[in-house]
């Protein structure tokens, strides 16, 4: 094929190398690679028109809800795209979990050894046992002037305080079905979706397999009636579980994410 002059090409590259910055900066230069989002979610949704009498009343104690524009986190992710987490913590050591249900092993490794070398997207076949993941054990002393930034979900379960789990993962990755108290996840940069079951159902899982793994070879063969509810929440949304509900979570894009839990 004749090579195109490059009067010809530049306009035609000029704006691909101008979406393509634009998509980084949207991804706060963390977006590596994409899963392909399910259009379907189960779990209602509210918007900030959400009161808390009716927070109390419908979802604090018996289901889940997503609710959309409810707090403004524009500037604690402005301090969360990559530059300025390297600049600001890259030489601080952070604590990794293996990515099974009970998460038993921890590596302690500096931030910039974590973001340049291991945040990769999730390998298919490996176990959830074998796979690290940032999330929760933060230092709060070191990273609480990042913390002090994130305005919390709106309403707190009476009698409980929140307490913040920090985290920054690849694509595919996620943590398997787990339970444990009510509480709040929020994407800061990324899409991450959810599966969850109430106490009383425990879903069919392996407590070794990855979320990618259990997608591929369990949910395609649950009757309609042993689906989970799932949805995929996006900047701007806060996901409520209450207590006890199991949960597992597939990020689609490398995610920047935090959860508040409530106890
Ligand atoms: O965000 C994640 O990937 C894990 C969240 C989670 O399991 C939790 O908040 O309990």
């Amino acid at each position: 094929m004749a090579a195109a002059p490059r009067r010809l090409l530049l306009p035609l590259l000029l704006p691909l190398a101008w979406a393509a910055g634009c998509a980084a900066s949207l991804g706060g230069g963390w977006a590596a690679g994409a899963l392909p989002e399910e259009e379907r979610c189960t779990v209602e949704r509210a918007d900030a028109s959400l009161t808390f009498p009716r927070f109390l009343q419908r979802f604090a104690f018996s289901r889940p809800v997503i609710i959309r524009g409810a707090t403004d986190n524009s500037v604690f992710q402005a301090l969360c795209t990559k530059d300025k987490l390297l600049g600001a913590f890259g030489d601080r050591l952070v604590r990794l979990s293996t990515a099974n249900t009970y998460s038993y092993r921890k590596v302690d490794v500096p931030f910039q050894e974590y973001v340049e070398h291991l945040l990769k997207p999730q390998d298919p076949a490996a176990l959830g046992s074998d796979t690290l993941y940032f999330f929760g054990d933060n230092n709060f002393t070191e990273w609480g002037p990042l913390f002090q930034k994130y305005v919390p979900p709106p309403f707190r379960i009476p009698g409980t305080r929140g307490a913040y789990s920090f985290g920054i993962a690849g694509v595919g990755s996620g943590v398997p079905f787990h339970w444990h108290g009510p509480g709040y996840s929020e994407v800061i940069f990324g899409r991450k979706r959810w599966f969850l079951y109430p106490p009383d159902k425990t879903p069919h899982f392996h407590p070794n397999e990855t979320t990618l793994a259990w997608l591929h070879h369990t949910y395609p063969t649950l009757p309609p009636g042993e689906r989970p509810l799932e949805c995929t929440i996006h900047p701007g949304e806060v996901l409520y579980f209450p207590d006890r509900w199991w949960h597992a979570t597939l990020n689609l894009d490398t995610s920047v994410f935090i959860s508040t839990f409530l106890g």
